[in-house]
């Protein structure tokens, strides 16, 4: 089985992300995702609607960025370009030529797609793992897939999407944030076979740091 460049499989499917020091986030009753930016109004969907959408089951290996990938998940959940044209197209602006989407969790996270790659064939909302509800560690109730780009595209918890209809600047809070988020900035397409780590970092520069951090990420996954 081939992986990626710079990518090693790692044991089982580690918890990962910008919140590894934080608890999982609540859920809330009636779970729903809102809808805004380049529509006529927001508005909101609750994730029990996604069972009127089509379905589809999903084998697919994961990468994060820094390097590991979890190999053989089985997804289950509905194509999110089947989601996106039942439910987000007919309610845009008139005209508006949509770009971008922002990805927003439950957490807080956030992260910017191009419609085009968030409309790819293997992008799912997914709700279930390997067999059973996505469990909280991995973004229930639902989340984003996809394969082809870095992990940190697919979006746990969902709980936001903004159309855009321009590239999308995410505002940071302090001046370190920015200053080490415009380092380590994400790619525009994050396409893990032609290796699109990173915005400015060329991928074999940040390689053999990141290295250095699967090692705990497979410890902590390790079963038994
Ligand atoms: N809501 C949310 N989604 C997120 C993240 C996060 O911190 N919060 N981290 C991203 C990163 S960097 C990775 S590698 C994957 C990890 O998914 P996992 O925790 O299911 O392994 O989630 C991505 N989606
Ligand atoms: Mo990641």
């Amino acid at each position: 089985m081939q992986l990626p460049p710079g990518q090693r499989a790692v044991e089982g499917f580690p918890r990962f992300g910008a919140h590894l020091s934080r608890p999982v986030p609540d859920v809330p009753d009636v779970p729903q995702v809102e809808v805004r930016g380049a529509v006529r109004a927001p508005f909101c969907v609750p994730v029990a609607d996604l069972a009127a959408l089509p379905r589809r089951a999903m084998t697919a290996d994961f990468h994060c960025v820094t390097g590991w990938s979890a190999v053989g998940l089985q997804w289950e959940g509905v194509p999110f370009g089947a989601f996106y044209r039942a439910v987000v197209e007919p309610a845009l602006v008139p005209g508006a030529v949509v770009t971008h989407l922002v990805l927003r969790g439950l957490d807080g996270y956030r992260s910017v797609l191009t419609l085009e790659d968030a409309l790819a064939e293997d992008v799912l909302l997914a709700d279930r793992l390997d067999g059973a509800p996505l469990p909280g560690e991995h973004g229930a109730p639902v989340r984003v897939v996809s394969p082809r780009q870095y992990g940190y595209v697919s979006t746990k918890h969902l709980s936001r999407i903004e159309v855009c209809t321009a590239e999308p600047v995410l505002l940071r809070r302090s001046r370190l944030d920015r200053l080490v988020m415009s380092l380590i900035s994400a790619h525009p397409r994050a396409r893990v076979w032609q290796e699109e780590r990173h915005r400015h970092l060329p991928a074999w520069l940040v390689r053999l740091p990141y290295r250095a951090t699967i090692g705990p990420v497979a410890r902590r996954s390790a079963r038994g």
